[in-house]
């Protein structure tokens, strides 16, 4: 049974997010309340250039998107969400940006002006989902920031292939991976700076991007302007803003970001390898699993006049595709099949909806459950791991008629 102050509760959060109110609070205080009571703060503010976004810590800056944004193909530059690990972000300029590639393996190193980049290298589009590996944590009850389910975001990205870059440069036999390094950086000199790096077959795969464009206009600031990485499949803490450098290696990279964070226990995810940066036990996150959400409805929404209704939502997994969305309204009993809405692409999230038809008013159980085209499907609890990444357990809300 769902009681009437839980209702009352969550229907004023699904307001609350649908809206634009902000609460201004010192950002002491509220890194204080975001720390100490992470299920009931939602706390809406805005950064410069954004809408009101859910805050989970000013500083570094980490807002998540309402999900009501997600009720459409593609999230708005202006509510994507923002996720950084330190808190020194400079303004880049572009006319003072260079980007530089080097490294041991390759064997003339380049810089490149951002009229270079643009000029000099075929663009390419491309729809992708960026998806932060820690997207719903505060579902797991593990540390980390307490995200709900608005870490991701659909967009169509333009950019040039690193591929194309890199071949200017003449890569080594010896190169196994390649690094990634953007502006940011950490406000105490003892944290590491944040690096990431990929197997050298992902940072020539013809989908990796660096982009300038997001939905059609420049990379807003705090998502990475003037360039990022698309890793398009792989989680989002891959996808480098504010790129700076990249750096062709013959030995894996041993930073901290690759070698003691954003770790999953080996073999527990139907997700792919990565053989230079693994151990026995365990090894770096890589593509997406499968997953969905259902975005017109929350847990607890009151449904007036409600004769048909429709449940929608989106779903998405590492690029393999969606086959199939199923619904339950009656708590995981019987099965629906929803349908599928337009396909942009097997990196981009797949919309959905289903007609409901209920015959009486009153409680109702939803459930939504996506299978990808390699016959993965979503389970039922979610898979458990230290860092709680990779939350795709199944929806299960309860919305009333009345
Ligand atoms: N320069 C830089 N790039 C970064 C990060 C960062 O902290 N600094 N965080 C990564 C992580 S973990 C995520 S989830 C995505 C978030 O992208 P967004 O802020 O554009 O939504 O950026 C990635 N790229
Ligand atoms: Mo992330």
């Amino acid at each position: 049974m769902v009681d009437r102050r839980h209702f009352i509760k969550k229907a004023a959060g699904g307001l609350a997010a649908l809206g634009t109110w902000s609460l201004s609070l010192r950002p002491g205080l509220a890194a204080d309340l975001v720390a100490t009571d992470t299920e009931a703060a939602t706390i809406m503010d805005k950064l410069p250039g954004k809408k009101a976004l859910i805050k989970k810590s000013f500083r570094p800056p980490n807002y998540e998107t309402p999900v009501n944004y997600f009720d459409a193909p593609f999230t708005p530059n202006d509510a994507f969400f923002v996720r950084y690990h330190h808190s020194v972000i400079p303004e880049v300029k572009t006319e003072e940006w260079r980007l530089r590639i080097g490294g041991e393996g390759i064997r003339t190193p380049l810089e490149l002006t951002f009229e270079q980049l643009r000029r000099d290298f075929k663009q390419v589009e491309i729809a992708a989902l960026c998806l932060c590996s820690g997207n719903r944590r505060s579902l797991f009850h593990v540390p980390g920031v307490q995200w709900g389910s608005g870490a991701m975001g659909n967009a169509l990205w333009r950019g040039v292939r690193l591929k194309d870059v890199l071949a200017g440069c003449g890569i080594d036999k010896s190169a196994v991976e390649v690094s990634l390094d953007g502006a940011d950086s950490a406000m105490h000199k003892t944290s590491p700076d944040f690096v990431k790096s990929l197997p050298l077959a992902k940072a020539l795969d013809k989908n990796t991007l660096i982009a300038f464009e997001m939905n059609g206009e420049p990379l807003p600031h705090w998502n990475g302007f003037p360039a990022r990485m698309i890793i398009p499949g792989w989680t989002a803490t891959y996808w480098m803003k504010h790129l700076t450098a990249v750096n062709v290696l013959s030995k894996p990279f041993d930073g901290f970001w690759m070698k003691t964070a954003y770790r999953i226990p080996k073999a527990r995810f139907a997700s792919g390898q990565f053989n230079s940066q693994e151990t026995l036990t365990n090894m770096p996150i890589t593509e997406m699993v499968v997953n969905s959400l259902i975005t017109n409805l929350v847990d607890g929404q009151l449904v007036p006049n409600a004769k048909s209704m429709e449940i929608r939502g989106v779903a998405w997994d590492g690029g393999e595709g969606i086959a199939r969305v199923e619904i339950s309204t009656d708590g995981g009993v019987r099965w629906h099949h929803a349908a599928l809405k337009q396909d942009y692409g097997r990196f981009s999230w797949r919309q959905w909806r289903y007609d409901f038809e209920p015959k009486r008013l009153g409680e109702y159980r939803i459930m939504a459950r996506a299978t990808n085209k390699s016959g993965d499907s979503q389970p039922f609890k979610p898979i458990p791991n230290p860092s709680g990444y990779h939350h795709n357990a199944v929806q299960n809300i309860v919305i009333k008629l009345t």
